[in-house]
Formats: structure tokens, sequence, C-alpha cells
């Protein structure tokens, strides 16, 4: 039999890992697969995702497309994919498209893994975009005391608040909302979820009080620490990490989806930090 196809689908999509994470992945179960990157024109994501799943078994999915592929695969959604408002895996079964959220896993099996489980700490979240909406469910699932996004435009971080206490009112007592410096308090754990590290600009800061074994986490990755990860440690966070093991959980997660076997991360990101040029 031919191996099975598999792929990450996004605008652009040169720059993606998604390809070597996946073949290191498969690698440890002995499976063949071929998995590999696929550029939609903005106008076609559909009708290319429709095309790839004639022959193929699973996708990713990322930016500009993540909220279309969630309405692609609606109503056979996940849980997580729901609470998202996103989807960046997608499966056939029966026949029909299906799809899952993996980001927000992603990122909390990162922070168990450095040693930082969000159960019980205080949370701040800088941002409110796609990125932030994918993660919150997640860190609420895993029990953070209490989960605060802010972001320059406020009304944002609100509606983000909103969305998810319309589908789990109970997330309402401990998810809260602000401008970039409506926080009070200090924190466990900071998280960088705008797209400002993508060109090593500090997002603008609010000035967070850190607590003691604090972590200072940065959504993206770059060859050196990026800015924030430098101005957090400046400011007394204790410990501060990219989102290069974020990426790996996320790739991680949708592997068990489509295999049906939890890889093993570390020697995968061991490796990546290596071809970005991280000691
Ligand atoms: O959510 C992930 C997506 O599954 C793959 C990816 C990539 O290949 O760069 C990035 C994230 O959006």
């Amino acid at each position: 039999t031919p191996a099975k196809r598999y792929g990450v689908i996004g605008h652009p999509i040169e720059h993606s890992r998604s390809p070597q994470i996946h073949t290191q992945f498969a690698s440890q179960f002995d499976l063949a697969l071929s998995y590999e990157r696929i550029l939609a024109p903005l106008d076609g994501f559909a009708a290319t995702v429709d095309e790839f799943f004639r022959q193929g078994s699973g996708l990713n999915v990322t930016l500009p497309f993540k909220e279309q592929a969630y309405d692609l695969a609606s109503p056979r959604l996940s849980r997580r994919a729901h609470m998202a408002g996103a989807v960046n895996t997608l499966w056939l079964q029966d026949g029909q498209i299906h799809g899952c959220n993996t980001d927000g896993v992603g990122l909390c099996s990162d922070l168990l893994r450095v040693g930082h489980n969000p159960e019980g700490k205080r949370i701040l979240l800088i941002g409110a975009g796609g990125a932030s909406r994918g993660v919150v469910f997640p860190l609420l699932e895993a029990g953070c005391e209490l989960l605060h996004i802010i972001n320059r435009t406020s009304s944002k971080a609100y509606e983000i608040r909103e969305q998810v206490v319309a589908l789990d009112p109970d997330a309402s007592r401990r998810l809260s909302a602000g401008g970039l410096d409506d926080h009070c308090g200090d924190w466990d754990i900071v998280i960088n979820a705008t797209s400002a590290s993508l060109n090593q600009n500090l997002p603008e800061l609010p000035d967070a009080r850190y607590r003691s074994n604090s972590l200072a986490y940065d959504m993206f990755y770059a060859s050196e620490p990026t800015a924030f990860m430098q101005a957090a440690e400046q400011a007394g966070a204790t410990h501060s990490k990219d989102g290069l093991g974020m990426l790996v959980g996320q790739a991680a997660a949708s592997f068990q989806i489509w295999h049906g076997v939890q890889p093993d991360v570390e020697p995968v990101l061991a490796a990546l930090r290596q071809a970005i040029g991280q000691n």
C-alpha cells in the first residue's frame, strides 16, 4: 500500500517546520507516511482541502485559514475546536472532514514539560488574536486559578472572554479581561500571544509583577531568545521559554489524533533547536 498522505496547509507555508516534526515522529513508530507543505490560494482554501482529501488522510492548518477550517469541519468539531473557534487539525472519518484544535494542549503540555504546571496558577495572557483565543480553554481545563487576558484594544480581550463564557459558563469565575494596563497582583506565568516577536519587536508590555519561580512564555521563537523573553527576565521573571516546545506539542497532539499513538517530543525538539540554530 502507498504511504498515507498528510500535510500542512497555509499561506505562506515555506517556513513551516511541521514536515520535519511529523517525519521524525513517524520514524519513532516505523510508520510510512508522507507529509508535505501545501500552499493554498487565499481564495481557494476549501477547494484545496477537498482536493487533498481525495487521497490524503490528515491536514494541519495554519495561518490564515484556521477559522475557515473551523467552518469547513463544522459541525464535526471537537470540544476544543469549538472553544477555540478555530481548527488546526483535520482528518477524514466516515468520508467526512472532522476538526480539532491542538494548539492549546500543545501549550499546556509544554508548560508541564518545563516544570510550570498551569494548575493553581495565576496566568496573564497578552494579546487577543487567534493565538490567544486558541489557548484559553485548555489553560482553564488545566486548572489555572485565574486567567487574565489583556490587549491594547480591550474590547477584543472582553470579546474572547464572552465567547468562551457563552460556551462554558463555569469559566466565568476564573477568566477575566482588560486593557494592557488593567491588571493587578503578581503572576506565575505571563504568556506573550501577540505577534510582536515575529519581527523581534517588544509587545507593548504591561509592567507585570512576577512571583517567585515564575515563567515568561513567548508563543513565538527565533534563533535567539526573543525580545519579550529578555525584557521579562529583566522585569523579574524567574524563567523564560520560547514557543518551540508548543509547536512540537501541538504536532504531537495532532499525530495522536491521526495515528492513535503518542510520540516522544524531547528528541524532536532537540533536533529542531539545532536546525534553527539554537544551542
Ligand atoms: O497550529 C500549528 C499548525 O498545526 C502547524 C504550524 C506550522 O506548521 O507552522 C503552526 C501552527 O499554526
